[in-house]
């Protein structure tokens, strides 16, 4: 495994004595991703914070690290320009405005392409790659291209911009491409992945659907990305076990004496960054003490603003700004023994960070844009004995989640203030009872939740939960009231569980069952869809009549009438005939492959063999028929490589089997990688079904065939059950027509 991040776990620091080591700096990110790393012997790359200097790679407790050098000129254009100064602002709703420079974005480009080639360079084959933040946007389509074999995954720790605001970057469709070469991106909040695939649409004009995103190669190849939500959580136990540290208690209370045990202390932690909305908390304290609704003698405001970015001119004008506002209103408002706000221009160690939370009977978080806020989960994982109020911003991506704290819009001065005061003199009952929910809540997404569930939908080893889960159980019982209902499913692996010879291969007898009486049914039509060959699908399945076949992908159809048999030109036989005899001498090599043809194309077989013969045997298939046959479809399944004559694949089937029966909704249940042609292909009125671990558009998922009978089942019963109750009501009501004479 491969991490790429702008700056790397550990800083290049030389000391006073001239010496010059390597220091960590154990973020979230870090905490999280340390054990998946050492697990995986994995290496991190990033830049090492120091310019102009060349560092070889070296191994930080069990990591291997690769620093990527940076010239003076770079840091300037990539890092404090385009990053800072063009994308931060331009992805926080353009609080500040972006500059736009052809230089900048050249050296974007450049120093992306840095990256790409050095995680090209590193990762091990089929490598998983896993590219951190907006900085690095171009890194995923670089790589992909420098080597298609990685896996390779994106997050976004910032939002994702509407597309009104994200269109005035001249370099859109360039931002948007290098990030669909990954095939995983995630993002802070539902609406950044919206804004994303909204943004795909009308630049690329893909289509998506749900969170899949089809993109569609320059080589005409369609790869399905997807883009989702992961919410970024921090490590709650790390922040739990600090706060219960004597000796931070104490630290805790020395603070509260040191600011003159005010009744109240609130506080603010932030990056000194214009999208923290520090202004406005400023505004409205200071608003509150000129209206003797908060007295200085009883409230004091903590104001953590750590030094950020600050050769950045903005942030120079931000600091002015923020400490003008600060000196004026402690002019104003403090006394020799209280001060109105502790400002700290300080970047402080965790232990002290914990302590001030501790400290602080109200939080406030008022970002007027901000991807998640961590500061927000922090907080909330150090308040154990479930005191402490907290106003946040909805416009952090933390208050998606931490809805029980007191939610306000930072533009609106009159509200926070009202906020404020709401929070001051929360009763302890009523702040416990918010806080044991808040507390619940991080709990139930650490920021090891989030790298899992990042990393198993990249790597396709989602959890299969045990028994039919709920979601799914509700989904069936939403679907079994269509107005016509098509139930439409593959046969190897879905009906039947897979065996070594294809031949072999029967339905379980509690599937046909509930086929059986699926078909029974009113307003209903089952259909096997198959990338066998039809003979072979009716040799196996012995269907039963009234079930629609559909074989080779969705280019052999049986729909209510006798086979349908494919009319081949003399030409196609020939070729068919030149690929069979490639074919059968590649799997002669091999003991254990064999080659099956099928009326409008080949297969090649591999599942006997080791999962690294089996891949090495494909891939000289593929070149090989590639440069003898060009021009026919290749499709890859699970221990199978597939030339055929005519396109098709699985969606094709589905369109055709929708407008056959006239189907309102679809159920799609298949195993294989052939049948995320399908998943794409339903709506929203449709549910896709996944059986098995592996990489998938589908939105449920069981564990293998058994679950998928019993799931059948249940949808039978479901849907006998709906239109036993429709006849109920047609009967009541009377179903016979009013004709109304003219
Ligand atoms: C970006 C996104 C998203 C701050 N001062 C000190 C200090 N901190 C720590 C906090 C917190 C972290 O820095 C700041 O994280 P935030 O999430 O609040 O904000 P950003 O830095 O803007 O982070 C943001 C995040 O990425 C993760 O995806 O949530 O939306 O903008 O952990 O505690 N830590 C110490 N001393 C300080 O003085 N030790």
């Amino acid at each position: 495994m491969v991490v790429l991040s702008n700056r790397l776990p550990v800083d290049h620091v030389v000391n006073s004595d001239g010496s010059s080591g390597w220091k960590s700096s154990p973020g979230g990110l870090v905490t999280a991703l340390e054990p998946v790393m050492r697990a995986a012997e994995g290496a991190w790359i990033g830049w090492a914070g120091v310019a102009d200097t060349e560092f070889e790679p070296f191994e930080n407790d069990g990591i291997e690290i690769i620093p990527v050098p940076l010239s003076e000129s770079e840091i300037e254009q990539y890092y404090e320009g385009f990053s800072n100064d063009t994308l931060w602002p331009l992805y926080h709703d353009v609080i500040a405005p972006p500059q736009y420079h052809r230089e900048w974005w050249e050296a974007y480009v450049l120093v992306n392409r840095r990256f790409a080639e050095a995680a090209a360079r590193y990762a091990a084959t089929e490598a998983v790659v896993w590219v951190q933040d907006y900085q690095l946007q171009l890194v995923p389509e670089m790589l992909r291209e420098l080597r298609p074999d990685l896996v390779i995954g994106f997050f976004d720790h910032i939002p994702f911009p509407p597309y009104g605001i994200f269109s005035q970057l001249p370099w859109r469709k360039q931002i948007l491409k290098g990030l669909l070469g990954a095939d995983v991106i995630g993002f802070q909040r539902v609406a950044d992945a919206g804004n994303f695939t909204r943004a795909v649409r009308r630049l690329y004009g893909f289509t998506t659907r749900g969170n899949v995103v089809e993109v569609i190669g320059d080589d005409g190849d369609v790869r399905h990305v997807v883009a989702r939500t992961f919410p970024i959580s921090i490590d709650v136990a790390g922040y739990e076990e600090i706060a219960a540290r004597p000796e931070v208690q104490e630290r805790a209370r020395q603070i509260r004496h040191d600011l003159g045990d005010p009744k109240v202390v609130m506080l603010g932690v932030d990056r000194l960054d214009y999208t923290k909305g520090i202004g406005h908390r400023l505004k409205a304290f200071g608003e509150l003490l000129a209206e003797n609704r908060l007295q200085v003698e009883d409230v004091t405001l903590v104001q953590v603003a750590s030094p950020s970015r600050e050769r950045v001119a903005t942030y120079m004008a931000l600091r002015d700004e923020i400490e003008l506002q600060v000196g004026r209103l402690n002019g104003e408002f403090s006394t020799i023994s209280h001060s109105a706000i502790a400002y700290l221009h300080h970047g402080y160690p965790r232990e002290e960070m914990v302590a001030l939370y501790l400290a602080a009977d109200v939080m406030l978080v008022t970002a007027l844009r901000d991807g998640m806020n961590l500061v927000a989960k922090e907080y909330v994982a150090c308040r154990a004995d479930n005191t402490g109020v907290m106003v946040l911003s909805e416009f952090a991506g933390a208050s998606d989640e931490l809805r029980q704290a007191i939610i306000v819009n930072p533009h609106d001065i009159a509200g926070l203030k009202d906020a404020i005061v709401t929070a001051v003199e929360m009763p302890k009952r009523e702040q416990a009872r918010r806080m044991r929910a808040l507390r619940k809540t991080v709990n139930g997404n650490t920021v090891n939740d989030w790298s899992k569930s990042f990393l198993d939908t990249l790597t396709g080893r989602a959890a299969v939960p045990r028994g039919i889960p709920e979601t799914l159980v509700n989904a069936l019982r939403e679907l079994a009231s269509a107005d016509e209902l098509l139930i439409a499913l593959d046969f190897d692996g879905t009906l039947a569980p897979h065996v070594d010879q294809p031949e072999d291969a029967r339905a379980l007898d509690s599937a046909r069952e509930a086929v059986l009486r699926l078909i029974r049914l009113a307003d209903t039509r089952v259909a096997f869809v198959s990338g066998r060959a039809l003979v072979s699908l009716q040799h196996v399945a012995d269907p039963p009549e009234d079930v629609l076949l559909t074989g080779s992908h969705g280019v052999e159809l049986k729909l209510d009438q006798p086979d349908v048999t494919l009319d081949l030109l003399a030409s196609e036989i020939d070729r068919l005939d030149h690929v069979t005899a490639i074919l059968e001498r590649i799997a002669g090599s091999a003991e254990g492959a064999w080659v099956e043809r099928k009326p409008a194309g080949l297969a090649l077989h591999t599942r006997l063999l080791s999962p690294a013969a089996g891949q090495s045997l494909q891939r000289s298939a593929r070149s090989r028929v590639r440069a003898a046959e060009p021009g026919l479809t290749v499709r890859e399944g699970k221990n199978v490589i597939e030339f055929a004559l005519r396109p098709g694949n699985k969606g094709d089937a589905i369109a055709k089997l929708r407008e056959h029966t006239g189907a309102t909704s679809v159920f799609y249940a298949g195993d294989d990688v052939t049948d995320e042609d399908a998943f794409v292909a339903l709506g929203a009125d449709d549910l896709g079904m996944k059986i098995g671990r592996g990489r998938t558009a589908a939105g449920h998922r069981v564990r293998g065939p058994e679950e998928v009978a019993e799931v059948l089942a249940l949808l039978a019963d479901f849907r006998a059950g709906f239109l036993q109750a429709q006849k109920r009501e047609r009967a009541y009501t009377g179903s016979t027509p009013i004709v109304t004479e003219s």
